[in-house]
């Protein structure tokens, strides 16, 4: 099964329309030798209009999360999924390890949030991943398989046929540690372990991303991997010559 990688940034809460202009024109002006791969950008919701506006040719847009309301109404300050649809965006992202431990969201409310996105027309990008201490204390199965089986719980493993799971061990986010490519290959195996015990033809169609630190210097080794079909790229998804890079290497 020939999986097309996926290169994603996120951007997180940086940007502004200066920087977002410079960043996007630095996209521009590389994207047209990067064939073999699906390009992505997440900007902050505040700036998804204009970025759609200014987007090269060839690059998806995608939001950074989505209210798991599934009607519009009274939610002060959240975002209604066919609002990102409406603004253009194709994925979201869904259970980021910052939204899991600054904001509270639990397996169930991720699992929602995905549900949503996919009844909305988004393609949801789940993420997973374990934190240093579960890692150490020999625990990163068990949350894998814990934060994925929520979602098959509540969406069928046939969502994921429309869906794209980021492993993202928490341990490397935000803090220049990198999972080796030996431990990334293992954790993305494991997830797609996962996925075909419920069903192979998914398991083998479902793109399966690293994040956590991935960086130009270290992109090759990581999407190497057999079972890693691209990243999702948090700081150096913010320079043009770093993301394109690392769209080079995989
Ligand atoms: C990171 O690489 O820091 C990320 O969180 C990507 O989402």
């Amino acid at each position: 099964m020939t999986r097309q990688y996926l290169v994603a940034g996120n951007w997180k809460m940086n940007g502004s329309r200066a920087a977002n202009a410079e960043l996007l024109s630095g996209i521009a002006a590389r994207v047209g030798s990067v064939d073999r791969v699906e390009l992505l950008v997440c900007p902050p919701a505040v700036y998804l209009d204009s970025v759609r506006a200014a987007l090269p040719v060839g690059v998806s847009l995608g939001a950074q999360n989505l209210s798991e309301q599934i009607k519009p109404g009274a939610f002060t300050g959240e975002t209604h999924g066919a609002m990102l649809t409406e603004l253009g965006c194709r994925y979201v992202l869904v259970g980021h390890s910052e939204r899991r431990s600054l904001y509270g969201e639990t397996n169930q409310l991720v699992a929602d949030k995905f549900s949503t996105a996919q009844a909305l027309g988004l393609i949801p990008i789940l993420c997973i991943g374990e934190t240093l201490e579960q890692r150490e204390a020999g625990q990163t199965e068990a949350v894998l398989r814990e934060q994925l089986a929520a979602v098959i719980a509540r969406c069928g493993i046939a969502s994921f046929g429309a869906a794209v799971v980021a492993y993202e061990p928490v341990w490397a986010i935000g803090t220049g540690k990198t999972a080796t490519p030996a431990q990334a290959q293992t954790a993305h195996a494991f997830i797609r372990g996962l996925l075909a015990a419920q069903d192979a033809t998914i398991a083998g169609s479902t793109r399966l991303l690293y994040g956590g630190s991935c960086k130009a210097d270290n992109a090759a080794e990581l999407f190497a991997g057999a079972d890693i079909d691209g990243g999702l790229i948090g700081g150096a998804a913010l320079k043009a010559s770093d993301f394109m890079a690392i769209a080079d290497a995989a």
